[in-house]
């Protein structure tokens, strides 16, 4: 009996180291996905994307949820002026960042941070393109197109209405 035990022993103990790397193989295994940092799947506007004019916003998806602490979207034109309108808003895996209305024509680039569910913060930036302006002239342009209709509008309106007695 004595000696049948003393020759399981060594079995049992390369048993014993098998099963704790087996553990140890598990815990790595799954334990990496949980801690990754959080992976940026796509932006709107695309990275290089070539665009009518500046978007009023511009948004970025991550694949999974984002800390609204130290999130930080930052546009800026190529000249350096920051086009970038307050903070940027979170919604779950998306990051929305709006833009000021006097947006030029030429090359912005978005310079963002965004912190991972776990904590981890991962930053990266793209750029893309507006081939026109949105100025503060073409708003005054708008406005007075908008007003001319009016005026138009009006003045139609009462040419109709003076009209109808006379007939
Ligand atoms: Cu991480």
């Amino acid at each position: 009996m004595r000696n049948s035990l003393l020759s399981t022993r060594p079995l049992s103990r390369v048993f014993a180291v098998l099963a704790a790397a087996a553990v140890m193989a598990v815990l790595i295994g799954f334990g990496t996905p949980a801690s990754a940092h959080s992976v940026l799947l796509g932006t709107d506007p695309d990275d290089e994307e070539q665009l009518a004019a500046a978007p009023q916003e511009v948004s970025l998806t991550f694949n999974e949820d984002i800390t609204e602490l130290g999130t930080e979207v930052v546009i800026t034109t190529e000249d350096e002026e920051v086009v970038s309108d307050g903070d940027a808003v979170i919604d779950g895996p998306v990051v929305t960042q709006g833009l000021v209305e006097d947006r030029p024509a030429g090359a912005y680039t978005v310079t963002w941070r965004a912190v991972s569910a776990d904590g981890h913060p991962i930053s990266g930036e793209f750029t893309f393109t507006a081939a026109g302006g949105i100025s503060a002239s073409t708003w005054v342009i708008i406005g007075v197109l908008i007003v001319a209709a009016i005026i138009l509008v009006t003045v139609l309106a009462r040419g109709m209405s003076s009209s109808k007695p006379e007939e």
